[in-house]
């Protein structure tokens, strides 16, 4: 894949909006994301038709202007809906099989570690999350915070993959996160809460654009 997708990946769902998901996707794509990622997840998350109906809108909307949709844990709706890739956790299914699903579509897996990073390269990701890099309160299930320093750990173990930066990550803590070596910065919050995601989403891009 492109390293440049990476630049700006906007992640979200409808519990992650105060606000209409489609009307912040459009102001996102205003602003400038690069990858959008459909993660509809944790409390209050639409579920069945009401989770599919929102998928198919809100790739409908990426397709209008050429971003990529990727759909987080869900590989069957990612195959019924046609969508570009799926994004895994460690705790997902195992990685072959889902390579095997899917085929040539984009692969993300999301990682912790050099170790975890190693093998999700082995196993034929695209591209890795890494994180979270610091506090965040979007997910709840999360591991320890990492700081900027762990995606350093896996550049300097000869890792080349690309790779995006999670969790906290804000237009202020842009530098930091690319400095580590990351393509890019993936965001929930700071975008699909912020009063305009439009202004948001060209602040942190601006951000990547100059790190
Ligand atoms: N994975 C690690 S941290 C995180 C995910 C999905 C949440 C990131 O959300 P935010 O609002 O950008 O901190
Ligand atoms: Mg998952």
């Amino acid at each position: 894949m492109k390293r440049e997708l990476l630049t700006l990946y906007l992640v979200m769902g409808s519990q992650n909006c105060h606000r209409d998901p489609r009307h912040v996707l459009r102001e996102a794509i205003e602003g400038g994301i690069t990858l959008f990622q459909f993660r509809e997840k944790g409390t209050g998350c639409l579920v069945d038709s009401e989770k599919q109906t929102l998928a198919r809108d809100l790739l409908s909307i990426c397709r209008e202007h050429q971003i990529p949709f990727i759909v987080n844990d869900d590989i069957e709706l990612a195959l019924e809906i046609g969508a570009d890739g799926v994004h895994i956790g460690q705790e997902d299914e195992p990685l072959d099989l889902v390579r095997e699903k899917i085929g040539k579509k984009l692969l993300g897996v999301s990682a912790h570690n050099v170790v975890e990073a190693f093998a999700a390269m082995a196993g034929g990701a695209d591209y890795l999350g890494v994180g979270p890099i610091y506090a965040t309160t979007t997910k709840t299930d999360i591991r320890e915070v990492k700081g900027p320093e762990v995606i350093e750990e896996i550049r300097k173990a000869g890792l080349t993959i690309p790779i995006v930066g999670i969790g906290g990550i804000t237009a202020e803590r842009v530098e930091d996160v690319r400095k580590a070596g990351a393509d890019g910065v993936a965001v929930i919050s700071a975008i699909s809460q912020a009063v305009s995601p439009r202004y948001s989403t060209g602040k942190i891009l601006m951000e990547v654009k100059k790190s």
